[in-house]
């Protein structure tokens, strides 16, 4: 364990191989397809973060964004991947760590549309506890060419850059040399844990299946507080840093 927190720390993301067993990997694909088929229930909830209007020539989504699905799905905080990704979320950072938000990134099956290179820090609020903790957790064996997680080894100064928001809802990002970036594929049940600071990006998918990724964010439970107290739930409309 001393080992993965320090490599968190050092570089600003780590892998975990094994966050999940199949048959809970499987249980979640369950519900994650049922609420990516529930397009009214999560509307505002949802966008496409590789921007345009929403859809591509096809009228498919091709990077579906849904932000707090257990606001709709409330069963899913039960699901063993909460418990497991917030303990190591402590385990990592420290025991006031817990859930701010959840979301669900999938990446479509032939969109090729790429989530370009940003830092998570960037779509928040200023914290004065800047510590945080996003577990990326694959649902499909993931690698370059359908969208793995890429990551920065973190500098000293990690500042946030200046970033721009592709149109629509679209994603953010930012300017960035990518000489040292890792490709970091997993199995279904795998995991990254990132800081926010840490700058990432993934290529678009190019295969015919789809890329299905849960992502569970925390940080400090005050830090949290001061969020919900300026009206931050991570639902609405993102207020962007400048
Ligand atoms: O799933 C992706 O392609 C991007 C995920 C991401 O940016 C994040 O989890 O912060």
């Amino acid at each position: 364990m001393e080992n993965i927190r320090s490599e968190f720390i050092k570089d600003g993301f780590v892998k975990i191989d094994t966050l999940l067993s199949i048959k809970e990997v499987e249980s979640l694909q369950a519900i994650y397809d049922e609420l990516l088929t529930e397009k009214e229930k999560t509307r505002h909830l949802r966008s496409d973060l590789a921007g345009g209007d929403g859809f591509d020539s096809r009228k498919i989504e091709r990077i579906t964004q849904i932000m707090r699905p257990s606001t709709v799905l409330p069963e899913l905080l039960k699901h063993k991947a909460y418990k497991v990704a917030l303990q190591w979320a402590k385990d990592l950072l420290g025991d006031d760590m817990e859930l701010d938000f959840d979301m669900m990134i999938n990446k479509a099956p032939n969109t090729n549309a790429e989530t370009p290179w940003h830092q998570d820090a960037a779509y928040w609020i200023a914290m004065p506890d800047k510590r945080s903790a996003s577990c990326w957790i694959a649902l499909d064996e993931v690698f370059e060419e359908n969208g793995c997680m890429w990551f920065i080894p973190k500098k000293e100064k990690n500042d946030i850059l200046p970033h721009k928001n592709l149109p629509n809802g679209g994603a953010l990002y930012c300017e960035t040399k990518a000489d040292n970036a890792e490709s970091i594929p997993l199995s279904p049940g795998g995991c990254t844990f990132h800081d926010g600071h840490t700058l990432h990006f993934s290529k678009g998918n190019s295969t015919e299946f789809q890329r299905r990724a849960l992502i569970l964010n925390f940080r400090p439970k005050k830090m949290i507080e001061l969020e919900r107290e300026q009206g931050v739930d991570h639902t609405g409309q993102r207020k962007q840093r400048t």
